[in-house]
């Protein structure tokens, strides 16, 4: 059986999540029902960063004396509002988890067995919102340009990583494998970096309390990085489950932010490459939702709980939204005006009214049951599955909306309601192909809006629709004839202000 290994970043928890947050980990949700639903053995990993020292200096700013506990209490409230949001992640993965450190160990020996650390003193700029060094091409006007802060000096002994040792092996891995960082634009992006900014990078701090200590010198711990990427190795098992790890990896897809893509396609295929290990398959570059026209971010202060959006909303609006309105790839604009739109056009109007419609007119004209099967089918599956295979989501939202919004037409030009006086062959067999319709339209969207599309099913009399094999789902036909339909509540009902 197909395996499809999918991460999202692991969070700092120095604050609450964000729709930000909320999104990467949304999209990832998508994909992981998406595969599921076609039967691959997905495993699904997210999780939290913790050791971060700005996870430290917040849980001090919190009045904890126990980094331990804040780091604990964080990580349930990230937990929770991942699961509120409806989120089937398969391990929500901890960075101080004691599988995680021995990984963590096992690979820091396996790299420096290569030969890949050296010791040396290292002087920079250092910014302690990205936990990184910048150089001063990094800079505006002397400050980091995501937290517009003044990087400090800093100067220490610290482990180095060769980087520089792997420039030409990721050059050409990238050339090779154009699939492997994508948007395009990104890939260049990348590219340019590796070909001529890339440097050896240093992997362990002295003057940091927080995080793994280097093995044999606890003198130092590992730099929350180095750490942090190996999440995606620990998570499924590297250093505790030999099998499940070799089951999933490499990974198919890391999904992350365009804030990350250096290490995530620099720094991490390196390191994979010095361990001996195979490297993901994908690295997905997403941009940035942004509020009043800046990232938004814990640091800016302009954020967004998305709990409160989903209590509002509820989740598949939500989930909607994220996908609709940002070209996925691009940054776009996040607002709450723009999610009332969507919810009242694209959800009620054209999806929840279709349906209600639809279920009236079977329950006025043939008592609430399927009419007999007439041909069709939907050709749109084809281009939602490119979409989904290339996460391009706008394709994906078209084929769907396409259906709904021809079906929509359909009742316009074919009148059901004079059909219903003139020709109820004709009637039977419009009305059976809308129904038919929202079947497959159904099954599109379970990924998308899974309790909508549940509720779909229930009203099309269908409970357990969704348990069935999906290439068999897709086959037109799928609705009997004497079905009995269930109209229930509209899927999206008018919101109350
Ligand atoms: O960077 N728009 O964690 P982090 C879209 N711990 N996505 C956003 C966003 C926004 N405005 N703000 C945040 C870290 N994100 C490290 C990662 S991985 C081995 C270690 C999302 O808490 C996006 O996915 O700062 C971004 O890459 C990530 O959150 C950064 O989360």
């Amino acid at each position: 059986m197909k395996k499809f290994y999918l991460t999202t970043p692991i969070y700092y928890v120095n604050a609450m999540p964000h729709v930000g947050h909320a999104y990467t980990t949304t999209v990832a949700d998508v994909l992981a029902r998406y595969h599921r639903l076609k039967g691959e053995t997905v495993f699904f990993l997210t999780g939290t960063d913790e050791n971060s020292q700005n996870n430290l200096k917040a849980a001090e700013k919190h009045g904890y004396k126990d980094l331990n506990l804040y780091l604990d209490d964080m990580a349930a409230k990230w937990r929770q509002t991942f699961g509120d949001l409806d989120i089937t992640f398969d391990r929500f993965i901890r960075t101080t988890e004691a599988d995680h450190k021995k990984g963590v160990e096992k690979f820091w020996r396996r790299v420096a067995a290569t030969g890949d650390i050296y010791a040396g003193e290292y002087e920079g700029w250092y910014c302690d919102g990205c936990e990184g060094f910048k150089t001063e091409a990094d800079l505006v006007e002397g400050k980091c340009p995501l937290h517009k802060t003044a990087p400090r000096r800093l100067k220490e002994k610290n482990y180095f990583f060769k980087l520089t040792k792997y420039r030409q092996a990721l050059l050409d891995h990238i050339d090779a494998h154009p699939e492997f960082i994508m948007p395009e634009g990104r890939r260049n992006e990348v590219r340019s970096y590796v070909a001529s900014f890339m440097e050896d990078v240093s992997i362990s701090r002295q003057t940091v309390t927080v995080g793994i200590p280097v093995p044999d010198d606890p003198s130092s711990v590992i730099y929350v990085w180095f750490d942090a990427l190996i999440n995606y190795l620990t998570g499924i098992g590297y250093g505790t489950d030999d099998a499940k790890f070799a089951e999933f990896w490499p990974a198919d897809l890391h999904l992350v932010g365009k804030d990350i893509i250096k290490f995530h396609c620099a720094l991490w295929p390196a390191m994979l490459m010095s361990a001996g290990l195979p490297l993901p398959t994908q690295v997905f570059a997403h941009g940035f939702l942004l509020t009043g026209g800046d990232k938004m971010s814990k640091s800016l202060g302009n954020v967004v709980d998305p709990a409160e959006l989903a209590k509002k909303y509820g989740n598949d609006p939500l989930r909607y939204f994220m996908l609709r309105e940002v070209p996925f790839g691009s940054d776009g604009d996040f607002s709450v005006e723009r999610i009332e739109e969507r919810y009242g056009g694209d959800l009620a109007n054209e999806f929840g009214n279709l349906l209600h419609r639809v279920l009236a007119m079977t329950e006025k004209y043939f008592d609430g049951k399927v009419p007999a099967a007439v041909d069709g089918q939907v050709p749109e599956w084809a281009a939602y599955e490119k979409g989904m295979a290339t996460l391009d989501f706008a394709m994906v939202l078209d084929a769907v909306w396409t259906i709904l919004r021809e079906a929509n037409k359909l009742i316009d030009t074919e009148k059901p309601w004079e059909l219903a006086k003139t020709d109820r062959a004709r009637l039977a067999g419009l009305l059976y192909s809308l129904l038919e319709r929202l079947r497959q339209v159904g099954w599109m969207l379970l990924p998308i809006l899974p309790t909508s599309a549940k509720k779909l099913f229930v009203q099309l009399g269908l409970p357990d629709e969704d348990k069935r094999p999906y290439d068999q789902a897709k086959v037109w036909g799928g609705l009997k004839e004497g079905g009995i339909l269930k109209k229930g509540e509209p899927l999206f009902p008018r919101l109350t202000p």
